[in-house]
């Protein structure tokens, strides 16, 4: 969560029950694709108790012709358009000069340094963001030079920014105080940090011939607890095992890395 230590960079309270909310400014070429993330879920919720302040401009509203030009052809040639600098240097000129604290500037890109949630955790953190996200084949090499940093959201291609903007956003708007209701807390996260999830089961305790696991069932919490560390493992083992690498990096001075110290992981039992 937070960075422990007063700073300049803490939002600080200004009554007990106040706390400054974050504010993230988004500069796209298609506002319109932000309504519904801005107005549902966690996000909405978020935005109208106030603990985020989320501004959409459109990068088109700064081009300086009367056709709201925005890319243009590549030097050298090629196919595809390439953003201008000017409309986006202008956009964020602007977004900053609204707002006293300058804030960190991320363009989305498939070139950025691939997203982590300590990344997320460290951006959740600052008190103003202001996500450039682009649509063309891509910017003019100069709009780098805007960006305090450079953020991809994986190894897959998509038709523009917007989205890994959005999943930026969520990411960091979840972790602002008071964002999560009580059953949404992230209480557990800290205790599995670096694992995959254990199983989630609902009721009816039995559907479709497959039961729910017994322990499940028992109501002793010590063992409830310890059958979901074992299969957060196990899953972690079969799924991710680079996750479970560093896991087992990281818990390496204890003795609760079992279930299987080894590398190679054990066949998988069942499948959803
Ligand atoms: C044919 C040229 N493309 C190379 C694969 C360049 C390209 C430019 C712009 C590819 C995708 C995009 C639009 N994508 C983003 O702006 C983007 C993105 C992504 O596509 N994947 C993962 N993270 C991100 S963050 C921004």
């Amino acid at each position: 969560m937070r960075a422990g230590g007063i700073g300049p960079s803490v939002r600080m309270p200004l009554r007990a029950d106040a706390v400054m909310a974050l504010r993230i400014d988004i500069l796209t070429l298609f506002v319109e694709m932000f309504d519904a993330f801005c107005s549902t879920s966690i996000v909405g919720r978020s935005v109208e108790r106030d603990l985020v302040d989320v501004q959409r401009t459109n990068i088109r509203d700064f081009a300086t012709d009367s056709y709201g030009t925005v890319d243009d052809a590549p030097f050298g040639g090629g196919v595809g358009m390439v953003m201008m600098y000017q409309p986006v240097c202008d956009a964020v000129a602007h977004v900053q000069s609204r707002h006293p604290t300058p804030g960190e500037v991320i363009l989305l890109s498939p070139q950025g340094a691939p997203l982590k949630q300590a990344t997320v955790e460290e951006l959740a953190g600052k008190d103003r963001l202001i996500l450039i996200a682009g649509h063309y084949e891509g910017f003019d090499e100069r709009i780098r030079t805007l960006a305090d940093r450079e953020i991809s959201i994986g190894d897959f291609v998509m038709s523009g920014g917007e989205i890994a903007a959005m999943a930026l956003a969520d990411a960091v708007i979840r972790l602002q105080p008071g964002a999560l209701g009580k059953d949404e807390s992230t209480h557990e996260e800290s205790f599995s940090a670096g694992l995959l999830e254990y199983p989630h089961y609902t009721r009816p305790r039995e559907i479709a011939g497959m039961s729910v696991p017994d322990v499940l069932l028992s109501g002793d919490h010590a063992r409830i607890a310890a059958w979901r560390l074992e299969q957060a493992k196990l899953r972690t083992q079969q799924r991710r095992p680079d996750l479970w690498q560093q896991y087992k990096q990281q818990h390496s001075n204890q003795r609760d890395v079992a279930p299987d110290e080894g590398d190679t992981p054990p066949q998988e039992q069942d499948r959803e």
